[in-house]
Protein backbone atom coordinates (compact mmCIF):
# COMPACT_ATOMS: atom_id res chain seq x y z
CA UNK A 1 0.00 0.00 0.00
CA UNK A 2 1.02 3.50 -0.98
CA UNK A 3 1.62 6.39 1.36
CA UNK A 4 -1.25 8.10 0.08
CA UNK A 5 -3.27 5.11 0.05
CA UNK A 6 -2.42 4.52 3.74
CA UNK A 7 -3.58 7.81 4.36
CA UNK A 8 -6.82 7.54 2.45
CA UNK A 9 -8.04 4.08 4.47
CA UNK A 10 -7.32 6.07 7.47
CA UNK A 11 -9.75 9.19 6.08
CA UNK A 12 -12.60 6.37 5.87
CA UNK A 13 -12.12 6.64 1.70
CA UNK A 14 -13.83 3.56 -0.15
CA UNK A 15 -10.23 2.61 -1.86
CA UNK A 16 -11.69 0.42 -4.61
CA UNK A 17 -14.37 2.95 -5.81
CA UNK A 18 -11.59 5.67 -5.08
CA UNK A 19 -8.86 3.89 -7.45
CA UNK A 20 -11.75 3.81 -9.99
CA UNK A 21 -12.42 7.25 -9.82
CA UNK A 22 -8.57 8.50 -10.14
CA UNK A 23 -8.49 6.60 -13.44
CA UNK A 24 -11.40 7.67 -15.20
CA UNK A 25 -9.75 11.23 -13.96
CA UNK A 26 -6.61 10.79 -15.79
CA UNK A 27 -8.51 9.32 -18.58
CA UNK A 28 -10.68 12.79 -18.74
CA UNK A 29 -7.52 15.03 -18.55
CA UNK A 30 -5.85 12.92 -21.40
CA UNK A 31 -9.05 13.71 -23.41
CA UNK A 32 -9.49 17.70 -22.58
CA UNK A 33 -6.44 18.91 -21.12
CA UNK A 34 -3.24 17.20 -22.67
CA UNK A 35 -4.71 17.80 -26.43
CA UNK A 36 -4.32 21.56 -26.34
CA UNK A 37 -1.72 23.41 -28.12
CA UNK A 38 0.28 26.37 -26.84
CA UNK A 39 -0.73 26.36 -23.50
CA UNK A 40 1.24 28.82 -21.06
CA UNK A 41 3.95 27.52 -19.30
CA UNK A 42 3.29 28.34 -16.43
CA UNK A 43 -0.26 26.24 -16.38
CA UNK A 44 2.55 23.52 -14.86
CA UNK A 45 1.54 24.03 -11.64
CA UNK A 46 -2.32 23.60 -12.71
CA UNK A 47 -1.17 20.35 -14.52
CA UNK A 48 0.96 19.35 -11.18
CA UNK A 49 -2.36 19.49 -9.25
CA UNK A 50 -4.53 18.10 -11.81
CA UNK A 51 -2.50 14.80 -11.77
CA UNK A 52 -2.09 14.88 -7.86
CA UNK A 53 -6.04 15.47 -7.14
CA UNK A 54 -5.97 13.83 -4.12
CA UNK A 55 -2.29 13.55 -2.87
CA UNK A 56 -0.41 16.03 -1.81
CA UNK A 57 -3.31 18.81 -1.01
CA UNK A 58 -5.27 16.06 1.35
CA UNK A 59 -1.74 15.39 2.82
CA UNK A 60 -1.51 18.93 4.07
CA UNK A 61 -4.94 19.07 5.36
CA UNK A 62 -4.21 15.64 7.35
CA UNK A 63 -0.94 18.14 9.00
CA UNK A 64 -2.97 20.78 9.78
CA UNK A 65 -5.53 18.69 12.06
CA UNK A 66 -2.86 17.36 13.57
CA UNK A 67 -1.88 20.11 14.57
CA UNK A 68 -5.45 21.20 16.04
CA UNK A 69 -6.61 22.96 12.74
CA UNK A 70 -10.18 22.41 11.45
CA UNK A 71 -11.38 21.62 7.82
CA UNK A 72 -14.40 23.02 6.41
CA UNK A 73 -16.62 22.15 3.68
CA UNK A 74 -19.07 23.33 1.70
CA UNK A 75 -20.72 23.51 -1.69
CA UNK A 76 -21.70 27.32 -2.06
CA UNK A 77 -19.92 30.38 -2.63
CA UNK A 78 -22.04 32.26 -0.35
CA UNK A 79 -20.41 30.17 2.57
CA UNK A 80 -17.42 33.04 3.42
CA UNK A 81 -14.06 31.11 3.26
CA UNK A 82 -12.95 34.40 5.26
CA UNK A 83 -14.48 33.26 8.91
CA UNK A 84 -12.97 29.76 8.42
CA UNK A 85 -9.59 31.49 7.87
CA UNK A 86 -9.54 33.62 10.81
CA UNK A 87 -9.91 30.37 12.73
CA UNK A 88 -6.96 29.00 11.34
CA UNK A 89 -8.81 26.38 9.61
CA UNK A 90 -8.92 25.55 5.76
CA UNK A 91 -11.35 25.86 3.56
CA UNK A 92 -12.48 22.92 0.92
CA UNK A 93 -15.09 23.48 -1.89
CA UNK A 94 -16.86 19.82 -2.50
CA UNK A 95 -19.21 20.39 -5.43
CA UNK A 96 -18.09 17.99 -7.90
CA UNK A 97 -18.97 17.86 -11.45
CA UNK A 98 -19.22 14.08 -12.30
CA UNK A 99 -22.06 11.60 -12.31
CA UNK A 100 -19.48 8.66 -10.76
CA UNK A 101 -21.60 8.79 -7.54
CA UNK A 102 -24.48 9.62 -8.96
CA UNK A 103 -26.08 5.68 -8.04
CA UNK A 104 -25.35 6.09 -4.42
CA UNK A 105 -27.20 9.17 -4.39
CA UNK A 106 -30.13 8.71 -5.87
CA UNK A 107 -30.14 5.39 -2.87
CA UNK A 108 -31.70 8.75 -0.95
CA UNK A 109 -32.08 11.51 -2.96
CA UNK A 110 -35.09 11.73 -6.23
CA UNK A 111 -33.46 11.09 -9.43
CA UNK A 112 -35.46 13.81 -11.05
CA UNK A 113 -32.29 15.93 -8.87
CA UNK A 114 -29.69 18.77 -10.71
CA UNK A 115 -26.80 16.66 -11.57
CA UNK A 116 -24.56 19.20 -9.50
CA UNK A 117 -26.60 18.31 -5.75
CA UNK A 118 -26.20 14.51 -6.46
CA UNK A 119 -22.86 14.54 -7.15
CA UNK A 120 -21.76 16.22 -4.08
CA UNK A 121 -24.59 14.58 -1.73
CA UNK A 122 -23.25 11.10 -4.04
CA UNK A 123 -19.41 11.72 -3.19
CA UNK A 124 -20.51 11.82 0.63
CA UNK A 125 -22.54 8.60 1.15
CA UNK A 126 -20.00 6.54 -1.91
CA UNK A 127 -16.76 8.01 0.15
CA UNK A 128 -14.94 8.20 -2.40
CA UNK A 129 -13.91 11.74 -1.73
CA UNK A 130 -11.14 11.93 0.46
CA UNK A 131 -11.73 15.60 0.55
CA UNK A 132 -15.82 15.33 1.93
CA UNK A 133 -14.12 12.61 4.23
CA UNK A 134 -11.64 15.03 5.81
CA UNK A 135 -13.42 17.89 6.45
CA UNK A 136 -14.29 18.31 10.06
CA UNK A 137 -17.44 20.29 9.18
CA UNK A 138 -19.82 20.86 6.30
CA UNK A 139 -21.99 23.97 5.77
CA UNK A 140 -24.86 23.80 3.81
CA UNK A 141 -27.16 27.09 2.58
CA UNK A 142 -31.05 27.55 2.01
CA UNK A 143 -30.26 28.58 -2.07
CA UNK A 144 -32.59 26.24 -4.36
CA UNK A 145 -34.70 23.66 -2.82
CA UNK A 146 -32.92 20.67 -3.84
CA UNK A 147 -29.84 21.69 -1.91
CA UNK A 148 -31.76 22.65 1.29
CA UNK A 149 -33.49 19.01 1.04
CA UNK A 150 -30.54 17.32 0.22
CA UNK A 151 -28.72 19.19 4.09
CA UNK A 152 -31.70 17.35 5.15
CA UNK A 153 -30.24 14.25 4.68
CA UNK A 154 -26.70 14.98 4.81
CA UNK A 155 -27.24 15.60 8.24
CA UNK A 156 -27.65 11.84 9.08
CA UNK A 157 -24.08 11.14 7.35
CA UNK A 158 -21.52 14.18 8.30
CA UNK A 159 -21.34 16.85 10.74
CA UNK A 160 -23.40 19.93 8.82
CA UNK A 161 -24.12 23.63 9.60
CA UNK A 162 -26.89 24.90 7.49
CA UNK A 163 -26.34 28.87 6.93
CA UNK A 164 -29.94 30.75 5.88
CA UNK A 165 -29.53 32.85 2.79
CA UNK A 166 -32.13 35.58 1.89
CA UNK A 167 -33.84 35.42 -1.20
CA UNK A 168 -34.30 39.38 -1.81
CA UNK A 169 -31.98 41.96 -1.90
CA UNK A 170 -33.31 44.31 0.43
CA UNK A 171 -32.01 46.15 3.93
CA UNK A 172 -33.90 43.63 5.83
CA UNK A 173 -32.07 40.84 3.96
CA UNK A 174 -28.82 42.33 4.55
CA UNK A 175 -29.49 42.83 8.21
CA UNK A 176 -30.70 39.18 8.53
CA UNK A 177 -27.74 37.56 6.34
CA UNK A 178 -24.97 39.77 8.92
CA UNK A 179 -26.80 38.02 11.65
CA UNK A 180 -26.19 34.23 9.94
CA UNK A 181 -22.96 34.97 9.72
CA UNK A 182 -22.40 36.44 13.32
CA UNK A 183 -23.92 33.01 14.51
CA UNK A 184 -21.92 30.83 11.99
CA UNK A 185 -18.80 32.61 13.49
CA UNK A 186 -20.00 31.64 17.10
CA UNK A 187 -20.40 28.01 15.68
CA UNK A 188 -16.81 27.93 13.99
CA UNK A 189 -15.24 29.87 17.53
CA UNK A 190 -16.87 26.66 19.61
CA UNK A 191 -15.56 24.13 16.92
CA UNK A 192 -11.85 25.58 16.72
CA UNK A 193 -11.90 26.56 20.04
CA UNK A 194 -10.28 29.84 18.53
CA UNK A 195 -11.53 33.53 18.21
CA UNK A 196 -12.12 35.78 15.54
CA UNK A 197 -10.79 39.34 16.21
CA UNK A 198 -10.89 42.36 14.19
CA UNK A 199 -6.99 41.18 13.18
CA UNK A 200 -7.29 37.82 11.83
CA UNK A 201 -10.60 38.41 10.07
CA UNK A 202 -8.84 41.90 8.43
CA UNK A 203 -5.92 39.11 7.21
CA UNK A 204 -8.06 36.29 5.97
CA UNK A 205 -10.28 38.99 3.90
CA UNK A 206 -7.13 40.21 2.77
CA UNK A 207 -5.68 36.60 1.64
CA UNK A 208 -9.43 35.55 0.16
CA UNK A 209 -9.84 38.93 -1.89
CA UNK A 210 -6.09 38.90 -2.90
CA UNK A 211 -7.52 35.71 -4.63
CA UNK A 212 -10.40 37.14 -5.87
CA UNK A 213 -7.90 40.13 -7.46
CA UNK A 214 -5.90 37.79 -9.07
CA UNK A 215 -8.51 35.88 -10.97
CA UNK A 216 -9.95 39.41 -11.75
CA UNK A 217 -6.35 39.61 -13.13
CA UNK A 218 -6.92 36.26 -15.13
CA UNK A 219 -9.97 36.83 -16.63
CA UNK A 220 -8.92 40.16 -17.75
CA UNK A 221 -5.98 38.77 -19.62
CA UNK A 222 -8.92 36.86 -22.09
CA UNK A 223 -10.48 39.85 -23.28
CA UNK A 224 -7.55 40.02 -25.33
CA UNK A 225 -7.56 38.67 -28.80
CA UNK A 226 -6.24 36.13 -29.67
CA UNK A 227 -6.85 34.97 -26.02
CA UNK A 228 -3.58 34.00 -24.08
CA UNK A 229 -5.34 31.13 -22.80
CA UNK A 230 -8.05 28.71 -23.39
CA UNK A 231 -11.03 28.90 -21.35
CA UNK A 232 -10.94 25.26 -20.43
CA UNK A 233 -7.70 26.07 -19.00
CA UNK A 234 -9.50 28.52 -17.15
CA UNK A 235 -11.99 27.12 -16.21
CA UNK A 236 -9.76 24.69 -14.79
CA UNK A 237 -7.64 27.07 -12.71
CA UNK A 238 -10.50 28.57 -10.84
CA UNK A 239 -12.27 24.87 -10.39
CA UNK A 240 -8.67 24.01 -8.59
CA UNK A 241 -8.87 27.17 -6.20
CA UNK A 242 -11.81 26.02 -4.86
CA UNK A 243 -9.23 22.86 -2.98
CA UNK A 244 -5.85 24.63 -2.74
CA UNK A 245 -3.97 26.61 -0.29
CA UNK A 246 -5.32 30.36 -0.87
CA UNK A 247 -2.04 32.35 -0.97
CA UNK A 248 -0.07 29.45 -2.94
CA UNK A 249 -2.94 29.40 -4.92
CA UNK A 250 -2.83 33.07 -5.72
CA UNK A 251 0.67 33.79 -5.91
CA UNK A 252 1.04 31.00 -8.97
CA UNK A 253 -2.36 32.66 -11.06
CA UNK A 254 -0.47 35.77 -10.45
CA UNK A 255 2.47 34.24 -12.01
CA UNK A 256 0.49 32.54 -14.80
CA UNK A 257 -1.10 36.08 -15.46
CA UNK A 258 2.54 37.59 -16.11
CA UNK A 259 3.06 35.08 -18.72
CA UNK A 260 -0.40 35.72 -20.28
CA UNK A 261 0.59 39.89 -19.88
CA UNK A 262 3.16 38.91 -22.10
CA UNK A 263 1.89 36.99 -24.56
CA UNK A 264 -1.05 39.60 -24.93
CA UNK A 265 2.01 42.19 -25.72
CA UNK A 266 3.29 40.11 -28.32
CA UNK A 267 0.35 38.55 -29.68
CA UNK A 268 0.73 35.38 -28.95
CA UNK A 269 -2.47 33.37 -28.44
CA UNK A 270 -4.14 29.63 -27.83
CA UNK A 271 -5.95 30.35 -30.93
CA UNK A 272 -5.47 33.00 -34.18
CA UNK A 273 -6.34 36.62 -33.95
CA UNK A 274 -10.23 36.32 -34.63
CA UNK A 275 -11.14 33.09 -33.30
CA UNK A 276 -15.17 33.41 -32.49
CA UNK A 277 -15.39 34.18 -29.02
CA UNK A 278 -18.03 32.56 -26.29
CA UNK A 279 -19.31 33.48 -23.35
CA UNK A 280 -20.92 30.85 -21.59
CA UNK A 281 -23.35 31.05 -18.49
CA UNK A 282 -25.37 30.12 -15.95
CA UNK A 283 -25.48 27.23 -13.48
CA UNK A 284 -21.75 26.24 -11.45
CA UNK A 285 -19.16 23.90 -13.25
CA UNK A 286 -17.68 22.30 -11.07
CA UNK A 287 -14.04 19.65 -10.86
CA UNK A 288 -14.22 17.82 -13.33
CA UNK A 289 -17.19 19.21 -15.71
CA UNK A 290 -15.14 20.11 -18.58
CA UNK A 291 -17.02 18.73 -21.75
CA UNK A 292 -18.97 22.00 -23.42
CA UNK A 293 -15.34 24.31 -23.02
CA UNK A 294 -13.60 21.34 -25.17
CA UNK A 295 -16.44 20.84 -27.32
CA UNK A 296 -16.44 24.51 -28.05
CA UNK A 297 -12.52 24.71 -28.43
CA UNK A 298 -12.15 21.49 -30.60
CA UNK A 299 -14.52 23.14 -32.71
CA UNK A 300 -12.77 26.23 -33.01
CA UNK A 301 -14.38 28.73 -30.54
CA UNK A 302 -12.63 30.07 -27.44
CA UNK A 303 -14.16 30.25 -24.43
CA UNK A 304 -13.59 33.55 -22.91
CA UNK A 305 -15.55 33.91 -19.76
CA UNK A 306 -18.15 32.43 -17.26
CA UNK A 307 -20.92 33.83 -16.00
CA UNK A 308 -20.87 31.80 -13.15
CA UNK A 309 -19.76 30.68 -9.78
CA UNK A 310 -17.09 29.06 -11.06
CA UNK A 311 -16.09 31.89 -13.12
CA UNK A 312 -17.34 35.82 -12.46
CA UNK A 313 -19.84 35.22 -9.56
CA UNK A 314 -17.08 33.82 -7.59
CA UNK A 315 -14.80 36.95 -7.46
CA UNK A 316 -16.44 39.91 -8.82
CA UNK A 317 -17.66 41.73 -5.49
CA UNK A 318 -14.80 42.46 -2.59
CA UNK A 319 -15.46 44.08 0.55
CA UNK A 320 -16.12 47.98 0.45
CA UNK A 321 -14.49 49.32 3.39
CA UNK A 322 -14.15 46.69 6.42
CA UNK A 323 -14.59 49.07 9.86
CA UNK A 324 -12.98 48.57 13.21
CA UNK A 325 -14.85 45.84 14.76
CA UNK A 326 -15.54 42.02 13.97
CA UNK A 327 -18.89 42.59 13.43
CA UNK A 328 -18.43 45.73 11.00
CA UNK A 329 -16.09 43.13 8.73
CA UNK A 330 -19.00 40.53 9.27
CA UNK A 331 -21.21 43.02 7.89
CA UNK A 332 -19.10 44.47 4.91
CA UNK A 333 -18.50 40.26 4.21
CA UNK A 334 -22.59 39.81 4.28
CA UNK A 335 -22.50 43.06 1.94
CA UNK A 336 -20.36 41.21 -0.38
CA UNK A 337 -22.55 37.99 -0.75
CA UNK A 338 -25.18 39.92 -1.12
CA UNK A 339 -23.70 41.24 -4.37
CA UNK A 340 -23.17 37.43 -6.09
CA UNK A 341 -26.06 37.29 -8.07
CA UNK A 342 -27.25 33.72 -7.91
CA UNK A 343 -30.44 32.91 -9.44
CA UNK A 344 -31.49 31.78 -6.13
CA UNK A 345 -32.37 35.57 -5.72
CA UNK A 346 -35.50 37.42 -6.62
CA UNK A 347 -35.90 38.91 -8.96
CA UNK A 348 -32.67 38.99 -9.94
CA UNK A 349 -32.43 41.67 -12.88
CA UNK A 350 -28.59 42.47 -11.46
CA UNK A 351 -27.47 38.93 -13.20
CA UNK A 352 -29.22 39.53 -16.53
CA UNK A 353 -27.01 42.99 -16.31
CA UNK A 354 -24.13 41.26 -15.56
CA UNK A 355 -24.35 38.99 -19.02
CA UNK A 356 -24.84 41.26 -21.30
CA UNK A 357 -22.27 43.93 -19.65
CA UNK A 358 -19.35 40.74 -19.88
CA UNK A 359 -20.92 39.66 -23.60
CA UNK A 360 -19.68 43.71 -24.33
CA UNK A 361 -16.30 43.54 -22.10
CA UNK A 362 -15.18 40.31 -23.83
CA UNK A 363 -16.52 41.08 -27.14
CA UNK A 364 -18.14 38.00 -27.65
CA UNK A 365 -19.82 36.87 -31.10
CA UNK A 366 -22.06 34.93 -29.04
CA UNK A 367 -23.54 33.26 -25.00
CA UNK A 368 -23.87 30.05 -24.34
CA UNK A 369 -26.24 29.76 -21.44
CA UNK A 370 -25.69 26.77 -19.68
CA UNK A 371 -28.50 25.10 -17.00
CA UNK A 372 -27.81 21.56 -15.11
CA UNK A 373 -30.82 19.55 -16.14
CA UNK A 374 -33.26 19.85 -12.78
CA UNK A 375 -31.75 23.43 -11.74
CA UNK A 376 -34.78 25.29 -12.06
CA UNK A 377 -33.35 28.90 -10.47
CA UNK A 378 -31.17 28.80 -14.04
CA UNK A 379 -33.54 26.93 -16.58
CA UNK A 380 -36.42 29.79 -15.37
CA UNK A 381 -33.63 32.54 -15.75
CA UNK A 382 -32.74 31.88 -19.15
CA UNK A 383 -35.76 33.20 -20.48
CA UNK A 384 -35.20 36.85 -19.50
CA UNK A 385 -31.38 36.01 -20.75
CA UNK A 386 -32.73 35.50 -23.99
CA UNK A 387 -35.25 38.37 -23.92
CA UNK A 388 -32.34 40.48 -23.35
CA UNK A 389 -29.46 39.32 -25.77
CA UNK A 390 -32.64 39.56 -28.28
CA UNK A 391 -32.63 42.97 -27.94
CA UNK A 392 -29.03 43.72 -28.10
CA UNK A 393 -28.94 41.19 -31.01
CA UNK A 394 -26.41 38.78 -29.39
CA UNK A 395 -27.16 35.02 -30.60
CA UNK A 396 -27.84 32.78 -27.79
CA UNK A 397 -27.64 28.87 -27.73
CA UNK A 398 -29.45 27.30 -24.59
CA UNK A 399 -28.35 24.46 -23.37
CA UNK A 400 -29.72 22.08 -20.66
CA UNK A 401 -27.87 18.71 -19.80
CA UNK A 402 -26.44 16.71 -16.90
CA UNK A 403 -22.86 15.10 -16.39
CA UNK A 404 -23.82 12.16 -18.86
CA UNK A 405 -20.73 11.28 -21.20
CA UNK A 406 -22.02 11.75 -24.73
CA UNK A 407 -20.65 14.44 -26.75
CA UNK A 408 -22.68 13.65 -29.62
CA UNK A 409 -25.97 15.75 -29.49
CA UNK A 410 -24.03 18.67 -27.61
CA UNK A 411 -21.41 19.03 -30.11
CA UNK A 412 -23.32 18.74 -32.90
CA UNK A 413 -25.28 21.47 -31.42
CA UNK A 414 -22.42 23.80 -30.32
CA UNK A 415 -21.04 23.16 -34.52
CA UNK A 416 -24.09 24.74 -35.55
CA UNK A 417 -24.15 27.53 -33.46
CA UNK A 418 -20.19 28.46 -34.12
CA UNK A 419 -21.70 28.12 -37.55
CA UNK A 420 -24.42 30.67 -37.52
CA UNK A 421 -21.82 32.70 -35.50
CA UNK A 422 -18.97 33.14 -38.55
CA UNK A 423 -21.69 33.64 -40.89
CA UNK A 424 -22.86 36.82 -38.86
CA UNK A 425 -19.25 38.04 -38.78
CA UNK A 426 -19.35 37.39 -42.14
CA UNK A 427 -22.11 39.73 -42.69
CA UNK A 428 -21.12 42.62 -40.27
CA UNK A 429 -17.77 42.19 -42.62
CA UNK A 430 -19.61 42.95 -45.98
S1 LIG B 1 -24.27 30.98 -5.32
S2 LIG B 1 -25.25 29.06 -8.17
S3 LIG B 1 -22.84 27.91 -5.83
S4 LIG B 1 -26.31 28.14 -4.98
S5 LIG B 1 -27.03 23.94 -10.15
S6 LIG B 1 -27.44 23.17 -6.74
S7 LIG B 1 -28.71 26.25 -8.06
S8 LIG B 1 -30.26 23.17 -8.78
S9 LIG B 1 -25.08 25.54 -7.40
FE1 LIG B 1 -24.97 27.53 -6.62
FE2 LIG B 1 -24.27 28.95 -4.50
FE3 LIG B 1 -26.03 29.92 -6.26
FE4 LIG B 1 -23.51 29.68 -6.91
FE5 LIG B 1 -29.32 24.29 -7.11
FE6 LIG B 1 -29.02 24.80 -9.72
FE7 LIG B 1 -28.11 22.57 -8.75
FE8 LIG B 1 -26.97 24.88 -8.10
Amino acid sequence: MTEYEQMWQELGVDLEKHDRLLRGLAVLIRKHHKKQKNRPVNMDYFDSVLDDPHGHRVKEMVEHRKQGGIVVGSYCIFIPEDLVLAVGGQHVGLCAGSNFAEQDAEYYLPRNTCPLIKASFGFKVSKACPYTQISDLIVGETTCDGKKKMFEELVHHHQTYLIEVPQKKNERSREFFTSEFLEFKTFLENLSGKRVTADNLQQSIELVEGKFKALQRLFNCRKADPAPVSGLDALTVVQLGMQDEVKRFTDQINLLCDELEKRIAEGVGVTQKGALRVLIAGSPMSFPNWRLHSIVEKSGGVVVCEESCIGTRLFSNLCDGLGETVEDKIRSLADRHMGINCACFTPNQERVDDVLRLAREFQVDGVIHYALQFCHPYNNEAGKIKRALREENIPLLEIQTDYGDGDGQLGLRVETFLQLLKENRSEENE
